[in-house]
């Protein structure tokens, strides 16, 4: 596999800090081709991904990568940058812990740094039945190698110092499902960075181009209309989120998605004193301190469906009650910022990957809450398909058939928080 070569003297790197100037640009702009091999809607991490797997392992390197925004601007700018394996279904996790595999080479593969700190998930039980989940949880992901255990209150206090494990509390801590391997990134470098090796293969990014229309012809992909003129190609993957079914339908494939908003919101920085990334089901809550000191939080969608990427006050509020309940501590904490994202939700909270009744045109969709840490997998596994025209075993539970087969995948026991 190539790797970037690109390497600075330290001197460089200061002289560059200090003045702004010479940086070389990461990726270049392009005229827009009349074809390709492969067209790619999405410039997220799901098809940055794909086009980087597709050049650096397959050699394809005749791939554009059209986004109607900017380069990573929906899920993977807009989710809460956490990692982990301990899924629920043996289809989960063995899909998950390649992901978490390929993030932790990923650094190194793309020669930029993804700041990937693998510090921990904690999944807090507050009742005897969540605990019996986590149980479930636990085997399920022992049984496929991946790193998961159940605590009692004692040993979570001593890998979170921060929670109050006394049982004198209305949600008291009952024990929790520890996943080490599990941890928070950087999400924009790794969008970056799989931009930028991409770009150095060969690949075509064009932001701010929308397609419009997918050509089909006698049951065959022949290609997209852009705002930006028509690419003809044998190939079109949606890599999307949040428009996944407008997309699919453009070239006539119905999904089984619902689209809805999912709100986080950051605080100001303090110094670090949370060394784990915390989830509560029961309160719908999750954080994680980053680097710079910022807790980040996110909760449950929202219970309705919508293209809104907006903040709601009632979002805050709900938010604040619950993280006050796990830590009052942080009641004086002043929150800088919210945002959503959108969430494509399938009806057993598993993605929808591969091929459709559409000959060529492909998906990698329905993510609903776990896409960002979902990235590098699907991207491997949506290049090998392409290139070989085969589905890999990881994601062969995955494809849309399964809806009408009746072979669900059912994740939801697997959700940060609920649904
Ligand atoms: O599944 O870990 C998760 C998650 C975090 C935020 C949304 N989903």
């Amino acid at each position: 596999m190539p790797r970037l070569r690109t390497r600075y003297s330290a001197l460089q790197l200061v002289r560059r800090g200090v003045s702004g100037t010479g940086w070389p640009r990461a990726w270049r702009s392009h005229e827009l081709t009349p074809t390709a091999d492969v067209v790619i809607i999405g410039a997220g991490v799901h098809g940055l991904a794909t086009a980087y797997y597709l050049a650096a392992n397959h050699g394809i390197t005749d791939v554009v990568v059209l986004d109607k925004g900017y380069m990573g601007g929906g899920g993977s700018g807009r989710n809460t940058a956490i990692i982990r394996s301990n899924y629920l279904t043996p289809e989960g996790v063995a899909f998950y812990d390649r992901s978490v595999k390929l993030y932790e080479g990923l650094a190194a593969e793309l020669n930029f740094n993804v700041m990937f700190s693998q510090r921990g998930h904690m999944t807090l039980a507050h009742s005897d039945s969540s605990l019996r989940t986590m149980r479930w949880r636990a085997e399920v992901n022992k049984l496929q190698g991946v790193d998961s255990e159940v605590l009692d209150p004692a040993e979570v206090k001593r890998i979170a110092p921060p929670l109050d494990v006394s049982g004198d509390r209305r949600y008291p801590i009952v024990g929790a499902l520890y996943h080490p391997p599990g941890g928070i990134i950087r999400h924009d470098a790794v969008v970056w960075g799989y931009a930028r090796a991409a770009d150095a293969l060969g690949v075509r990014i064009h932001q701010q181009t929308e397609v419009t229309g997918i050509d089909v012809a006698n049951g065959r992909v022949t290609g997209v209309t852009t705002t930006r003129g028509a690419i003809s190609a044998p190939i079109v993957v949606n890599c999307t989120a949040g428009w996944s079914t407008l997309v699919s339908d453009m070239a006539g494939v119905r999904l089984p998605v619902s689209t809805y908003p999912l709100q986080a919101a950051v605080t100001e920085p303090v110094k670090p004193f949370l060394p784990t990334v915390i989830v509560s089901g029961t309160l719908h809550v999750y954080v994680s301190q980053t680097d710079r000191g910022e807790l980040v939080f996110g909760a449950s969608v929202d219970p309705f469906t919508s293209y809104s990427t907006r903040g709601s006050l009632d979002f805050v509020e709900g938010l604040a009650g619950h993280v006050l309940q796990l830590m009052p501590q942080l009641s004086q904490l002043r929150v800088l910022r919210q945002w959503a994202g959108l969430c494509d939700m399938t009806p057993d909270f598993s993605p929808i990957m591969g091929v459709t009744p559409v000959e060529g045109f492909l998906v990698d969709v329905g993510w609903g809450t776990y896409g960002f840490k979902a990235g590098p997998v699907a991207g491997e596994t949506m290049a090998q398909l392409i290139a070989t025209g085969k589905t890999p075993e990881l994601i062969a539970g995955f494809d849309l058939a399964r809806f009408a087969d009746g072979r669900l995948v059912g994740e939801k026991g697997a959700a940060a928080v609920g649904h």
